[in-house]
């Protein structure tokens, strides 16, 4: 199967980058995080219990949470994988604390007894789980090809995923996740005292981005970038136009 029809079926797919200066640059940054407070004016900022984000933003705290992206061709990736022109609408830094879960399973998207939740199509999500000191932990637990199994009840839709294999996605300073967020997916309850971070890319339609217009420097910055890229060239390539018959 093409990368593209794994990731159809499958719903997620990880992938290694490739090493380089831009890589090392990014876990850097996380090795400065785990033990200094960031650089003002940013702040860590509760939004979900047992997290905190970095705020106002993330991608003027440092040029690498762009330059790992164009670097290694993951808008081009996320076109060809969703289908679409696809735009980064938002990138969030996430620090997880010891404890529970902050997220148990969920779909970003669902429809639970009529009740229409989240983004229509359901958006893309890119997430780097650097490694912590220490051998790789559990960060996000997938359940394979759910984005294509649906139940309208809410309960009986989570318990699926508690019965169908799950898959790990382990912490790793070299690859990255990307997936469908109608899959069901959980963030793992934390173990280690030093929690564990998370670098959260989402991707959408192009008439979705006024949903996330608190972003509009980030969308600026990243039309500007993407089209500094030319055809050929690692980052952005349109999706090929459909062939119209003559
Ligand atoms: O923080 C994580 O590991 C995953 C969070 C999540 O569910 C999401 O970003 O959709
Ligand atoms: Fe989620």
């Amino acid at each position: 199967m093409t990368e593209k029809e794994t990731y159809f079926a499958k719903g997620y797919l990880t992938k290694d980058f490739r090493q380089g200066p831009t890589l090392d640059r990014l876990n850097d940054v996380f090795r400065e995080l785990r033990v200094k407070e960031p650089r003002k004016p940013y702040r860590w900022e509760e939004k979900y219990a047992f997290s905190a984000d970095l705020r106002p933003d993330i991608f003027s705290y440092d040029e690498v949470f762009l330059d790992i992206l164009f670097d290694n061709g993951i808008p081009s990736l996320l076109n060809e994988l969703a289908g679409a022109d696809m735009r980064l609408a938002h990138i969030q830094l996430r620090h997880a604390f010891q404890g529970e879960s902050y997220m148990d399973w969920h779909r970003d998207t669902h429809f639970y007894q009529g009740d229409l939740h989240g983004s229509i199509p359901p958006v893309h999500k890119v997430i780097f789980y650097p490694r912590e000191n220490g051998p790789p932990g559990l960060r996000l637990k997938v359940s394979p090809g759910s984005h294509l199994r649906y139940f309208g009840n809410r309960f009986l839709d989570r318990f699926q995923a508690r019965v169908a294999k799950a898959e790990n996605i382990m912490s790793s300073n070299k690859s990255f996740l990307v997936f469908n967020t109608s899959i069901l997916h959980a963030a793992a309850a934390e173990k280690s005292r030093n929690g564990a971070y998370r670098l959260i890319y989402t991707f959408c339609r192009d008439f979705q981005i006024d949903l996330f217009q608190d972003q509009a420097g980030l969308h600026q910055e990243y039309r500007r970038r993407a089209a500094a890229v030319r055809p050929g060239e690692r980052g952005i390539l349109p999706v090929a136009a459909p062939i119209m018959p003559t």
